[in-house]
């Protein structure tokens, strides 16, 4: 897309929604707007880098109501809609699955009624261009054994409460492409880290623990397998899917970077022995804890038909982006500080209390 269009992404105050928006205002000419409720993991700060560009613009609105989003879409006459607001966290899923069935599932019907009503009214070029970006993630097709990969046409078998709300909304915006012909694309994607994750998740969680000489909570055995991928190529592979997918097309995305939970906690306890060789050997904090229930155990996508069609490819090794991930949570206490405190720090404690921690 050359000339300039306005792009409404939802959860642009999250991990990934983020750093589309940055690389938007940052690498292309495009209108962005913000749609973000501002629960515990939408996070302004991480937007501080491009906030003031004339092109962007927040919405503090909740996907859910509906009078507000169809608002939203009359205001800004969106080209696009890039949805990534989601509850995302699989743990918080199995201690309070109501708030991800609302806005994964209630959010997502609400968004894509919204976006049809808005599609209808439109005429010409802006019809026929616009688009609505589902995105997902490879949960919905559940756990694979020793081998094997995600492809695009691997049956829905989603395990936890996150990952159905997730199948679900893509079954709705399948539906909603099949039914009322609204121009969707929906995207699948492995495990993402990089800067601005927020640290209930594996990497970040380790990193920040690590460096305050905390217990390194590994689940089970630390033999489950993950596919990693650096946000920022996730956020290139949205932004080429968007412009170049073909429509009502499933895209799955991943790095080809296989790795055991321990293998990912071994690989930041040695990247911070030699950063902050005060704290070495961070491994010793490693302190194995209750698995997950219905723990997945080993995620690994095929990314061969993006690669092939839209010629994507990953830019970082986990190597490389694992050093710059560690590199920017030690040059970023401001950002952990903001995010780590208040409700974020009272859910750890309400839900650790008994996982040894
Ligand atoms: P995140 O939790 O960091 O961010 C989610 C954002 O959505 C937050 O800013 C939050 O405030 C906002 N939000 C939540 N509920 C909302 C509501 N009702 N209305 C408006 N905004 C709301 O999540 P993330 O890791 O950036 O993930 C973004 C998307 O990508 C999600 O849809 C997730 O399922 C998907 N995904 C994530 C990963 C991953 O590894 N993080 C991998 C594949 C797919
Ligand atoms: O403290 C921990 N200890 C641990 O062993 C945490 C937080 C996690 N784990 C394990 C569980 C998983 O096997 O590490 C692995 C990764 O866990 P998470 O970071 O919670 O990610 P995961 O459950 O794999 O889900 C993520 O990837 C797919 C995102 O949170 C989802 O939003 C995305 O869809």
């Amino acid at each position: 897309m050359r000339r300039m269009k306005t792009i409404l992404v939802t959860g642009g105050a999250g991990f990934i929604g983020s750093a589309v928006i940055r690389q938007f205002i940052n690498d292309t000419p495009h209108r962005v707007v913000n749609i973000d409720k501002l629960t515990y993991a939408g996070n302004l700060q991480s937007l501080a880098p491009v906030s003031t560009s004339p092109r962007y613009a927040f919405e503090k609105v909740d996907i859910c109501d509906a009078a507000e989003v169809a608002r939203v879409f009359r205001e800004h006459q969106p080209d696009a809609v890039m949805h990534l607001a989601a509850e995302s966290h699989v743990d918080r899923s199995i201690t309070g699955p109501a708030a991800f069935i609302q806005t994964n599932i209630v959010g997502t019907y609400t968004l894509l009624e919204a976006a049809r009503q808005y599609w209808n009214g439109l005429d010409g070029d802006k019809k026929a261009g616009f688009r609505f970006h589902h995105i997902s993630t490879d949960e919905v097709y559940g756990s694979l054994g020793d081998d094997g990969f995600f492809t695009e046409e691997t049956a829905y078998e989603p395990n936890s409460p996150y990952s159905a709300s997730k199948a679900s909304s893509d079954h709705l915006v399948r539906a909603w492409h099949h039914t009322y012909g609204l121009p969707v694309v929906t995207t699948n994607c492995s495990n993402n880290y990089g800067p601005y994750h927020f640290p209930e998740k594996l990497i970040p969680l380790m990193i920040l623990n690590a460096c305050n000489g905390k217990p390194l909570p590994i689940y089970g055995k630390g033999d489950n397998i993950r596919d990693w991928l650096y946000v920022d190529d996730h956020a290139r592979a949205l932004r080429t899917v968007l412009e170049r997918g073909r429509l009502g097309e499933t895209y799955n995305i991943g790095g080809w970077n296989e790795k055991t939970n321990l293998e990912v906690v071994d690989a930041i306890c040695a990247i911070l022995d030699e950063l902050r060789p005060q704290g070495a050997p961070h491994a010793r904090l490693k302190t194995y804890v209750p698995d997950r229930p219905g723990h997945d155990k080993r995620y690994a996508i095929d990314a061969g038909k993006i690669e092939r069609e839209l010629g994507w490819k990953p830019l970082e090794t986990f190597e490389t982006g694992l050093r710059k991930t560690v590199e920017w949570y030690l040059a970023n206490d401001d950002w952990v500080r903001g995010v780590t405190s208040g409700e974020y720090q009272n859910w750890v404690e309400q839900n650790y209390t008994n996982r040894s921690l």
